[in-house]
């Protein structure tokens, strides 16, 4: 670690704040080139601490930068990982308040439900798949925290990767019973298609975003407990939306789900 415990906490109550409150920032390593990743999770662990302590609870854990597309448009070469809280919860249909967020995008997301633990180090798409229960389609809306969504990995993560809203829906189907790489994903804003997609352009496998998440979660002495919706990370570009934008992915087997930005 290379930030003082202070530091920490007076960044992840930063960040919180920026948060709640849908004000930007400028990227925090930018005042603090030193800060590590370990510094970078335990900001971000802090920030899932003070949302507990406000009585949150954590409803899924997310991975992010998964898929070459996505790293590519933010200009990073490694997955990050963070945690969904309930009060980004949107249900199937609903209404996302853009004067509640900064600069909101969706993303395409295949969702993992598990039945059992899974523990790293040595996850593998075999055990997830071999965990997991079903798999559902899911948008999430990112909304970094950092002016203009310009950062850099370890200020991604102190942010907990921009996570903002998310939505899970449509038809959940046994995850064993589809091949996860040749799942096709339309992302469709306002009726027209505008990202397009498979699964397999998540790290070959969806299910081997997971089993990163466990491996990470492992080398930190955690696991993953049965039960835990993941969202392996956008199958795409994220797309930029706004008060009005209606927005639907169609998941090849697995129907629909939709949200509405007002
Ligand atoms: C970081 C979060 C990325 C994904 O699915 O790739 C993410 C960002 O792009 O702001 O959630
Ligand atoms: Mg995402």
């Amino acid at each position: 670690m290379a930030l003082s415990s202070k530091t920490l906490d007076q960044l992840a109550k930063h960040l919180h704040a920026c948060q709640r409150e849908a004000r930007d920032t400028p990227k925090i390593t930018d005042e603090h080139p030193e800060m590590d990743w370990d510094d970078a999770y335990a900001i971000q662990d802090r920030i899932l601490a003070a949302k507990l302590k406000g009585g949150a609870r954590i409803a899924g854990y997310k991975a992010g930068l998964t898929s070459h597309a996505k790293m590519r448009q933010m200009g990073v070469t490694d997955p990050v990982f963070g945690f969904l809280a309930d009060e980004f919860t949107v249900p199937d249909g609903g209404e996302v308040k853009v004067s509640e967020l900064i600069h909101p995008k969706v993303e395409p997301e295949i969702c993992f439900v598990t039945r059992t633990e899974l523990t790293g180090p040595g996850c593998s798409i075999a055990s997830v798949l071999a965990a997991s229960d079903v798999v559902l389609p899911g948008i999430e809306v990112i909304d970094s925290r950092y002016r203009d969504f310009k950062f850099d990995l370890k200020s991604v993560v102190a942010d907990n990767t921009s996570a903002a809203r998310f939505v899970v829906g449509g038809r959940a189907v046994d995850a064993r019973s589809v091949d996860l790489r040749t799942t096709g994903i339309v992302l469709e804003k306002n009726g027209v298609p505008v990202a397009l997609g498979a699964g397999a352009a998540v790290l070959g496998h969806p299910a081997a975003a997971v089993a990163m998440l466990v491996n990470h979660l492992g080398r930190r002495g955690k696991s993953l407990p049965a039960g835990s919706l993941i969202l392996s990370g956008g199958a795409t570009e994220a797309v930029a939306v706004q008060a009005g934008d209606h927005v639907t992915l169609r998941m090849q087997g697995m129907g629909s789900v939709s949200l509405r930005f007002v």
